[in-house]
């Protein structure tokens, strides 16, 4: 099963450039944790990224919260992506029509497709909405996280639409990057990365419905191949020690799971 597999072997079955990427990057840095930095300012993104980053696969943005968005946050985000050695992920949760979705990743303020390596999809609309991302801006590969199971309570995904989901994906080997999903048993190709959030350590959920695990209970139960972590380590006193602490305990419970 994908679970007991090296990142290293995963890198040479993905058949997503980001996706391999990504498992490169893991297995160099030897940390399968990706940052939420739900930060309202570019200042403050930049500098948590500026003492985080080297410790992190990956960088989940929601570039819509941001009060003070603009092009040089697009360059210096780059910059640390190249230097720090992360992909960025714009959370951007797709779920509109083929040529809507088409419009808002390459248009508006925000401009995603230029800048983001990957964004999260909804699978609801139908695969118009995969056709509409066709894995790459510029000659440059894209990926795609489709979710295919949410940590909030109470949320309406059911197992069929969970499947369906994984169907669809299957059409798309350039484009699919992964899932955004809760569980080891959703999927089994090995090329594809298992993206899971509500990932924490001090608490079991928050006042709005956001349900916690541990790093051990997603990366040894629940199949996950990078976790992300949010205010775990946002609203964390120093969120660089703590960044520290949740990549050792990720990487330890990878390191368990891969021998067996
Ligand atoms: P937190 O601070 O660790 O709770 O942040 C979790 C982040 O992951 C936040 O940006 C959410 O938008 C995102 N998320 C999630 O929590 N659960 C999901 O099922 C999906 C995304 Br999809």
């Amino acid at each position: 099963d994908r679970a007991s597999i090296s990142f290293e072997k995963r890198a040479e079955l993905a058949t997503n450039q980001v996706a391999k990427q990504l498992f490169e990057i893991i297995a160099l840095k030897k940390t399968n944790l990706c940052i939420s930095v739900d930060l309202t300012s570019t200042a403050k993104i930049l500098d948590l990224l500026e003492k985080v980053g080297e410790h992190v696969c990956l960088v989940k943005t929601h570039v819509d919260i941001i009060e003070d968005f603009n092009s040089d946050f697009v360059i210096q985000i780059k910059q640390l992506s190249k230097r720090l050695n992360f992909l960025i992920l714009e959370d951007r949760k797709y779920a509109d029509i083929g040529n809507t979705v088409s419009l808002q990743y390459l248009n508006g303020l925000y401009k995603i497709g230029e800048w983001a390596d990957c964004v999260t999809v909804h699978s609801l609309p139908g695969e118009g909405i995969l056709k509409a991302l066709n894995g790459s801006t510029n000659g440059v590969s894209r990926g795609v996280f489709l979710l295919a199971e949410m940590s909030s309570e109470g949320n309406l995904i059911t197992p069929d639409y969970t499947k369906a989901t994984v169907e669809m994906a299957a059409k798309y080997p350039d484009l699919i990057t992964g899932f955004v999903c809760q569980n080891k048993d959703t999927f089994k190709d090995p090329g594809l990365i298992q993206l899971t959030p509500g990932v924490q350590l001090e608490t079991s959920g928050d006042s709005l419905g956001q349900i916690y695990n541990t790093p051990e209970k997603v990366i040894l139960d629940k199949g996950a191949d990078i976790a992300v972590v949010g205010r775990g380590i946002v609203a964390a006193k120093s969120p660089e020690t703590q960044a520290v602490v949740y990549k050792n305990a990720l990487w330890k419970c990878y390191q368990k799971r891969i021998s067996g």
